[in-house]
């Protein structure tokens, strides 16, 4: 059963440009052609009516940097989405280094929404009155400081466009639930079995597939123990996974294995 949720998603910055080469390559260009994403990019300058087009200003209090002057963004929004916003209807978020922090959970949320729109911060910040009235949710992707919320953006879109049924193949897509497993992917090869006098593991050529699977599912505990052992504490664990995590410590502690 294959059902095809479409999603439609508007922008709002001040470099629109930015997004063009990001959403006309790959995954983003095939879901779009298949009609199951639409990208709108709107130019928020282009709502500021002075006679200078200006989209920022000195901030009230004194400080350094300028903040993005409310009107502009309100009309931008207000005017694409409707005036009579209805705020729950369409979800509004900015992006910014306030925001709660982006997950994949995040994504798989706003992945369900039929439409969502989200606005590009610049300069130090934005007027309060848009965090106040306007939007509905902010969002940060991490803990770095970076010069706008359009790569956020942009990285909000890709994760959450890899959630639209079609949008990945059958397997990628169950690929995904296993990712939901909060495990990080083990080692993987392809051809040719010996590069170099680099050799790959004798298992995964043997062709036993139960000792394939244990092999790949030790490998990725293993690095999840040395990389993210707070991945762990989350896991929900078989006894075989148990099993093979006591012959991980096992491994370690011996000299010279692995
Ligand atoms: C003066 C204090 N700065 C906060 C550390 C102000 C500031 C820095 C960077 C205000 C805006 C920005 C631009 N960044 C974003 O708009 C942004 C962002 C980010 O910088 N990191 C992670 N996620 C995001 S989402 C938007």
């Amino acid at each position: 059963m294959l059902e095809y949720h479409e999603m439609r998603i508007d922008i709002f910055t001040l470099f629109p440009s930015m997004f063009l080469s990001p959403f006309q390559e790959s995954i983003l260009k095939r879901a779009q052609e298949r009609g199951i994403l639409t990208l709108f990019l709107h130019q928020i300058r282009d709502y500021a009516f002075d006679r200078h087009q200006m989209t920022d200003d000195v901030p009230y209090g004194g400080g350094q940097g300028m903040v993005m002057k409310p009107e502009p963004i309100f009309r931008a929004v207000r005017t694409i989405l409707g005036v009579g916003l209805r705020t729950d209807a369409v979800p509004v978020i900015l992006l910014s280094p306030q925001g709660r922090s982006f997950t994949q959970d995040v994504a798989r949320e706003l992945a369900v929404k039929p439409r969502i729109a989200l606005i590009c911060g610049h300069y130090e910040g934005v007027d309060e009155r848009v965090r106040e009235h306007l939007v509905t949710d902010e969002i940060s992707i991490g803990d770095f400081v970076l010069t706008g919320g359009e790569l956020p953006a942009m990285v909000i879109v890709d994760a959450v466009a890899r959630y639209l049924p079609g949008v990945l193949g059958a397997a990628e897509g169950a690929e995904q639930d296993s990712y939901a497993s909060g495990l990080l992917e083990g080692p993987q090869y392809t051809r040719p079995a010996v590069y170099q006098n680099m050799d790959v593991p004798e298992v995964l050529r043997s062709g036993d597939h139960a000792a394939i699977a244990r092999w790949q599912r030790k490998m990725a505990l293993r690095r999840t123990m040395e990389r993210r052992p707070d991945l762990l504490g989350r896991l929900e664990m078989t006894a075989e996974d148990r099993q093979i995590l006591d012959e991980i410590r096992r491994d370690l502690s011996e000299p010279y294995e692995c």
